[in-house]
């Protein structure tokens, strides 16, 4: 496979001024007529007077020129193109091209497939060279009109972007619609929707007056899960228009729900299409988390609209420049509408678990890639999740203010355009006078950098000195790395707990906190007028995607677990002691020493046990121990079952310790709140199920029956999950009849059954993989349903070290066996279930002689995809 490099970029030959296409709809031969009025691109230096549009999987019918057959000599078809040989030069002329598809028979879900028995697209990010032969890049941007044709029937409904301008009736029980885009757009954000769908609809009136169409659209018996994702676009609405002074541009925004997706939701022109997962919810189908991922993911979608189709990328290289903007708008979105230092912490956990990962694998690139061979492979959490950090980080470095001058200057100044992520930063720069050029390193360095940090106390001159140095490791094709710019922001605490004022020698500012400007490879900082040595918070906010380490005490992090005002770093202190605690426990594991808590834990916990909270959500987050996979980034050589057991050791002294405080929230916070989603009640709800997770470590009669009786009177999704998750993860005489009985009641709800499977995937019993086998037949599980695949292969692959890096190697071969069958199927969703198997160098010999094996039995698969072959290939590199 050919490898594509950011260097080699060049303008495109040709423009398309207009297209009007034409679907003559049918769920296994549909015709597409494309009509395209295209003109040389005067900005590109080729003289190649040839015309090379992308196809794949297409049969062709017939090529015109400017009204003209073409003979088959005048145009050359290959596997992923059609090249015609000559095209006018000097002025516009129109190609109109026929060809046929078959949706039906497209299990890759890209391009134009069915789920269902609905018709639905995917074109981002080349999914539109599987409708039509077309200039399928970022920066050809063009007029859309589309005409829908089909059965009325079969497809009552009939969607695509923008407005709809005119509609008919036809002979045969057909009927047909015609819709126009009026913005300018790359093909990657064309959708067209044809089904029997169901819709409710609503209307938000913009801050300038204008009355939008807002319509949601599910199969029928989906109908009464819909209104919360309704509520959430109107909620994200306003929101863009309250920080980023955006308003919606079309006169109607459509959202349509899919059962079958490969990813979460896509942001075409005016017309969504989501997965279900994202859409629908009700208080007893759905999670307090899925409610609130629900407001996110719509949140997300619709600011795409200006971060993304109004200004989108120029070439794929770029996709940060959406992306990171984007998750960073909808993470501040969703911080506001929840709890900030919830979202805050939630979204770190996310990074350090998993970003970090793909930072310190084989698979690491900065969040600008330089080459690619698959670009579906690289809407990673790099360039998501790390890309919204580095938004983050220049938000932290200008300041609310200064932000909102930028991103004003981006959009006046390239509006309509397809852009770069220098673009970008410059509009920052300028709009701030500001030198962002160090900083537009963490564009093109891979690797996450680490910052150590050591602290000199002066008494004498009451000074705090702290002398912070940054290195990254080397990654793939970057041995060396430069110093990037940092922000640190740092806090400082007194011995009562109370703030320390923040000084820094030679200015002439007192404030509670400082952000310092790290920019070289070591740089000391120092704090005066503190006339006793403060405790140091620093890293607040986690203001930086960086490793810290600060030699602590468990004492000085039992200290900041109890005060630090920062609401980020108290957690991590918590979760810093937790750590410690489990990594000295692994190693008398290791040693064949009893294990043991210090009570320095039992203490610290018993500390925030018996505080008052207001945030209940957050309250939770501070009982809950660091994950088996977090635990697992920290060690040199992974030991899954020593992680396991210390941590479930720890979990179960501390229920031990603390189970009259558990017992007593339990019953404090144990209402039924079902349908409210107040910060209140949702909290409510995590301190009680936080604390029904400890208590069922005492496996007693007492626990197994409270938790079997939550399950079975819970009347709201969060309860009866939180209730069926102990049951499943204990020895609970009734664990089957439970399940059983969960299935029973939710085998009509799609989504449900999903949980069911990704719970019984990520279990902790030892019996898990023979019920992974078993759930592999299971007359639910669908191959072809990327939700199930998931829930299922990716529950266990990603969620459950300990029964995936299972000794034997049984859960390898399991792995690759999926892998090979969904290679043919769906090579988007094969190449995302290798991701298990790249950190094999992470393991000890035993588990990377057959992780190896596995990624090596993947390489001889027959016919195998770019997507696997790629990162299958670099895993073994
Ligand atoms: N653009 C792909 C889906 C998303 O990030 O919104
Ligand atoms: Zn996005």
């Amino acid at each position: 496979p050919q490898t594509i490099y950011l260097k080699d970029y060049t303008v495109p030959e040709y423009l398309i001024h207009s297209v009007a296409l034409n679907f003559t709809l049918d769920d296994e031969n549909t015709l597409v007529s494309s009509r395209l009025t295209l003109s040389r691109n005067p900005a590109s230096q080729s003289h190649d007077t040839s015309l090379t549009l992308s196809g794949e999987n297409l049969k062709l019918i017939r090529v015109n020129l400017d009204d003209g057959d073409l003979s088959k000599a005048q145009y050359l078809q290959t596997q992923d193109s059609l090249i015609i040989h000559d095209v006018p030069q000097q002025q516009r002329f129109v190609l109109t091209i026929d060809n046929t598809i078959n949706p039906k028979a497209n299990t890759a879900l890209e391009g134009l497939y069915l789920s269902n028995g609905m018709l639905c697209t995917q074109c981002e990010a080349e999914g539109f060279r599987k409708i039509t032969y077309f200039l399928d890049r970022p920066d050809v941007m063009t007029l859309f009109t589309t005409t829908l044709v089909g059965d009325k029937d079969r497809y009552p409904v009939l969607l695509s972007n923008g407005n709809k301008v005119a509609e008919g009736e036809l002979p045969d029980n057909r009927h047909w619609v015609t819709w126009e885009d009026p913005f300018n757009k790359p093909c990657y954000l064309f959708a067209l929707v044809a089904g029997q769908l169901e819709c409710i609809a609503d209307r938000f009136t913009t801050q300038s007056g204008r009355d939008i169409d807002l319509q949601i659209f599910v199969e029928k018996h989906d109908i009464d899960k819909c209104d919360h994702a309704m509520q959430s676009l109107k909620n994200a609405m306003s929101w863009d228009e309250q920080v980023y002074d955006r308003e919606y541009d079309l006169d109607l925004y459509m959202i349509v729900a899919v059962g079958h997706f490969n990813m979460g939701a896509m942001e075409n022109k005016g017309l969504n299409v989501f997965n279900t997962k994202f859409v629908l919810a009700r208080p007893d189908t759905a999670t307090d988390s899925d409610y609130e991922h629900i407001e996110g993911v719509i949140g997300h979608e619709y600011f795409h609209n200006w971060t993304g189709n109004r200004i989108t990328c120029r070439d794929w290289f770029q996709l940060s420049l959406k992306e990171g903007f984007t998750v960073f708008r909808d993470q501040e979105f969703t911080g506001d509408r929840t709890s900030k230092a919830v979202k805050r912490i939630e979204d770190v956990n996310m990074l350090r678990t998993r970003q970090f990962a793909e930072d310190a694998g084989p698979l690491a690139h900065p969040i600008r890639p330089d080459a690619y061979i698959e670009i579906n492979n690289f809407y990673t959490l790099t360039v998501y999740e790390k890309g919204a950090e580095v938004v983050r980080m220049i938000h932290t470095l200008l300041g609310a203010e200064g932000f909102r001058k930028g991103s004003d200057l981006y959009f006046e100044r390239h509006d309509g355009q397809a852009v770069t992520c220098d673009d970008f930063v410059s509009a920052m720069e300028d709009a701030n006078g500001v030198d962002l050029s160090q900083f537009r390193r963490w564009y093109s360095q891979a690797g996450t950098p680490v910052l150590s940090v050591r602290q000199h106390y002066d008494s004498s001159a009451q000074t705090l000195t702290l002398t912070i140095g940054q290195s990254c490791p080397p990654t793939p094709g970057q041995p060396v790395k430069e110093p990037l710019h940092i922000p640190v922001t740092v806090g400082l605490l007194n011995k009562d707990g109370s703030v320390a004022p923040c000084k820094l020698q030679g200015g002439d500012q007192v404030c509670d906190e400082v952000i310092l400007q790290l920019t070289q490879s070591e740089q000391a900082f120092t704090f005066e007028g503190l006339n006793e040595q403060p405790i140091v918070s620093i890293l607040r906010g986690f203001s930086a995607p960086v490793k810290l380490t600060i030699e602590r005490s468990l004492d000085e992090l039992a200290f900041l677990l109890s005060y630090d005002s920062d609401t980020f770093n108290r957690w991590e202190a918590g979760q810093q002691l937790a750590g410690q605690i489990i990594t000295g426990l692994i190693a008398d594991l290791q040693n064949g020493r009893d294990m043991a808590v210090n009570p320095i834990m039992i203490n610290a916990f018993k500390q925030v046990l018996e505080q008052p909270w207001d945030d209940l959500s957050y309250f939770s987050l501070l009982l809950s121990l660091p994950s088996e996979t977090y635990l697992a980034e920290q060690m040199q050589i992974v030991d899954v079952e020593a992680i396991h057991a210390a941590r479930e050791f720890v979990t179960l002294t501390l229920a031990e310790q603390l189970q009259s405080q558990f017992q007593a929230l339990y019953q404090g916070n144990h209402r039924d709140e079902s349908g409210k989603f107040d910060a209140g009640a949702i909290g409510r709800r995590r301190i009680k199920n936080t604390c029904l997770s400890y208590l069922s470590k005492l496996e007693n009669s007492h626990i197994h029956e409270l938790s079997q009786q939550q399950f079975n009177t819970a009347k709201n999704m969060t309860d009866q999950m939180a209730a069926l998750a102990v049951i499943v993860n204990n020895p609970h005489p009734a664990k089957q009849q439970c399940l059983d009985s969960f299935y029973h009641q939710w085998r009509d709800e799609a989504l449900v059954i999903d949980k069911w499977f990704a719970l019984q995937a990520s279990g902790s019993m030892p019996d898990t993989f023979a019920t992974v086998q078993a759930l592999m037949r299971h007359p639910a599980f669908d191959l072809k349903n990327p939700n199930r695949v998931r829930s299922l292969i990716g529950a266990f692959s990603q969620s459950n070290p300990l029964h995936f890096h299972a000794a034997d190697g049984q859960g390898y071969r399991f792995l690759a066996d999926q892998i090979i069958a969904l290679n043919t199927l769906n090579p988007q969703i094969a190449s995302r279930m290798v991701g298990a198997l790249t950190s094999w160098r992470r393991y000890d010999e035993g588990r990377q002689a057959l992780m190896k094996a596995q990624l090596e039995r993947i390489m001889t698969t027959e016919a195998i995809s770019k997507d696997v072959y790629e990162v299958a290939s670099k895993s073994l590199a």
